[in-house]
């Protein structure tokens, strides 16, 4: 709390200080929400102490996320939107740096609370989801011309499935430092017997067939904030992994959390399976922004990249558990392998209903191709 308060100190806010608290459900950073007056007016801003042993290098991050955000003001405004509103807005400290660095090294950073704004666990209905697929599709379509080598890998090998299972999975496997490997064989097993699937995009990337764009890569309907009132989506946030990826990275990981018809921490497995309903909406919304400049081997692996994204967020959550929960928040012992186990179930209801995923995709792209 003291290092949060010299933060506070050190930021150009507006107004009297009037309270703190910790706020939001991401697994990475830890988010405050700082309440100032102005006037008799209130002024929200978010404040983040910046994981930095997930991000290790801050500058670089925080160039990233400057670069984009300033980028996408010009967009936005050059289309008649609200720039304050439809993307973050940071805010400087008093010295004019883009962060600030605790005595006890810590990072911190602050931004405006989205006014009128509020995030989502869960969508209640088909329509909302569909409204955040509106919302990724349209961020990778303004993204469209933004150079790409301009940005830093912040996380590198963050969606090579096939890295991660060579370079993370296995040797947590084999170092096994807390002993756990014991309490998960059916899931070690269910990850190992689909190993060779797993280089199936980095392979298109090498082969040329798929492109490099600028994605965001951590696309969890929480990652989006919708207005309060009309309940569509208004701004996309959490930017710290926009780097060049695959428009099928943000397409199956915003399939992979929000159209699993329970929470992905849900212990009950019997309620966990793929929402058919929610992922036609979702890719309805996001191939309504984005399908136009997709390619045809984009197209054609939308379905595969939802199962994909599952596998590698099951072999994620298995490997932390492994590790000894080091990479994730968690809540409690087994938070992970939880995790785990649900994703788990969700790929196996995936590969169950891969055919009609891959019919409803066909439908909606030859909709828009007529
Ligand atoms: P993490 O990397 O830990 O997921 P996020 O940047 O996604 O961190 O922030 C965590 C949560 O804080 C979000 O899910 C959202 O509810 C809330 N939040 C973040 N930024 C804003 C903002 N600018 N305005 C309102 N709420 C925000
Ligand atoms: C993390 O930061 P958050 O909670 O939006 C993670 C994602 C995972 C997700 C799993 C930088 O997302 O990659 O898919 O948890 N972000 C990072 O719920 O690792
Ligand atoms: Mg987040």
């Amino acid at each position: 709390m003291e290092e949060l308060r010299e933060a506070l100190g050190n930021f150009a806010f507006e107004g009297e200080f009037v309270s703190v608290k910790e706020f939001g459900s991401g697994h990475i950073n830890k988010t405050y929400i700082a309440k100032y007056k102005k006037d008799d007016s209130e002024q929200k801003y978010v404040v983040q102490k910046v994981n930095n042993g997930v991000f290790k290098n801050v500058d670089e991050l925080m160039d990233n996320v400057f670069a984009v955000t300033s980028y996408l003001r010009n967009v936005i405004r050059e289309n008649g939107g609200d720039e304050n509103r439809e993307t973050l807005h940071f805010i400087k400290t008093n010295d004019g740096k883009k962060y600030y660095k605790c005595a006890d090294g810590s990072f911190y950073r602050a931004y405006i609370f989205v006014k009128d704004s509020v995030s989502f666990d869960f969508a209640e209905n088909a329509d909302m989801f569909k409204s955040s697929g509106i919302a990724f599709g349209r961020f990778q379509r303004m993204l469209g011309d933004f150079d790409a080598d301009s940005l830093y890998e912040t996380i590198e090998n963050f969606h090579n499935t096939k890295w991660r299972y060579e370079n993370e999975f296995l040797p947590a496997l084999e170092m096994d430092v807390m002993d756990r490997a014991k309490t998960c064989r059916e899931e070690i097993e269910f990850i190992k017997a689909r190993k060779d699937k797993m280089g199936v995009l980095v392979d298109l990337i090498d082969e040329k067939k798929l492109p490099l764009r600028v994605t965001h890569n951590d696309t969890k309907l929480n990652n989006v904030m919708f207005d309060k009132k009309t309940l569509e989506c208004v701004c996309v946030i959490d930017l710290d992994t926009v780097m060049p990826g695959l428009a099928l990275y943000d397409f199956g990981d915003a399939i992979r959390f929000g159209a699993n018809t329970a929470l992905d921490d849900e212990k009950d497995l019997s309620k966990v399976g793929v929402n058919l309903e929610y992922f036609r909406a979702f890719a309805e919304g996001f191939l309504g922004e984005c399908g136009e400049t997709l390619n045809q081997c984009e197209k054609d692996h939308l379905a595969f990249s939802a199962w994909l994204l599952t596998l590698e967020l099951v072999m994620r959550f298995l490997t932390d558990y492994l590790n000894g929960d080091v990479y994730f928040k968690t809540h409690y012992s087994e938070h992970n392998l939880v995790r785990a186990r649900n994703q788990m179930k969700l790929a196996l209801s995936m590969e169950e209903h891969m055919n009609e995923m891959e019919e409803i995709i066909k439908a909606i792209c030859s909709k828009q191709e007529r």
